[in-house]
């Protein structure tokens, strides 16, 4: 397969700074290569240019922080994504969460989407629920056309069917995000589901739900993962997704052959260790992208 890789170096939509040196991060831990050895032609896009959180004023009042170059920054990809073929298999690389504005719109290529939200957090509040004006705790209800009429227009109006979302791994969500999450019947597998029911039968469940769908992209914050796995993370949250669990529902999703695209975000190399964090999410690339075992 051709792998395209797209570095948006941006921390401006989370509420500490580090998580710009992600691209970097993921690019030391070898991610191009390990996609190679595989058996894939990788191309390095190289970064989006993203401005520095030290020379733009935050318009906090506004609840929306850094509003104006997260609109830069997610058009610029969402651009670049939406003109590579059909048949490229674009990796963006965070970054924030709040890249997937710009990238899951760009790597839909306005086309009926299916989306995978691999997270502690659900990321669906609104300028109006958001208890921080963090915009990263935002990118899915932007998504289906939800909150701020800016963030919202990203892609010329493009937007996903809620129907269309399945979230797993979540165990962190705020009280007026909770009442959005569920008046839009959007698919959540908590983590309590994950203990209960076990990860293949929710990747099979989600697989049901979204495997006929022209395209198929995860978005996999690595928040997602225990922080004893990932700690080089900005809002760890206790009881995530093992190694295995993690690694099992990728490798059935690369089975079933239907993920086109996919996101690493919220890698945060400042608050790692030996850039461990980087590492594990390579492998969780490179276990969707099909390395087999045997
Ligand atoms: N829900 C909180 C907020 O809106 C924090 C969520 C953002 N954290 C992330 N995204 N890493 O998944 O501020
Ligand atoms: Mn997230
Ligand atoms: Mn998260
Ligand atoms: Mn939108």
């Amino acid at each position: 397969m051709d792998i395209a890789l797209l570095g948006i170096p941006m921390d401006l939509g989370a509420g500490r700074r580090g998580v710009d040196m992600g691209p970097s991060a993921l690019r030391n831990a070898r991610l191009s290569r390990t996609l190679r050895d595989i058996g894939h032609r990788v191309s390095d896009l190289g970064d989006v240019p993203v401005p520095l959180p030290e020379t733009r004023d935050k318009h906090e009042e506004s609840g929306l922080i850094f509003l104006e170059p997260i609109l830069q920054a997610c058009t610029a990809a969402g651009q670049q994504l939406a003109m590579l073929g059909e048949e490229v298999f674009p990796i963006s690389m965070g970054g924030d969460h709040s890249i997937s504005v710009g990238t899951v719109t760009g790597a839909a290529r306005s086309q009926r989407s299916g989306l995978i939200w691999v997270d502690a957090h659900t990321d669906f509040n609104t300028p109006a629920s958001s208890p921080s004006g963090n915009i990263h705790g935002m990118p899915v209800a932007h998504l289906v056309g939800l909150g701020d009429a800016q963030l919202n227009s990203i892609g010329g109006g493009w937007h996903m069917r809620p129907e269309d979302i399945v979230m797993i791994g979540i165990r962190s969500v705020d009280r007026r995000e909770r009442d959005l999450v569920r008046e839009q019947g959007i698919t959540v597998y908590t983590m309590k589901e994950v203990d209960q029911l076990g990860i293949s039968r929710i990747a099979e469940e989600t697989l049901e739900r979204l495997g006929s769908l022209p395209r198929l992209h995860v978005s996999f914050d690595a928040d997602a993962l225990d922080p004893s796995l990932a700690p080089g993370v900005g809002t760890p949250v206790p009881g995530g997704l093992t190694y295995r669990e993690a690694h099992l529902l990728m490798e059935l999703l690369s089975e079933s052959g239907r993920v086109t695209s996919m996101d690493i975000v919220e890698v945060n190399p400042a608050l790692d260790h030996q850039n461990q964090t980087a590492h594990v999410m390579v492998g969780m690339a490179a276990s969707l992208l099909g390395k087999r075992i045997l």
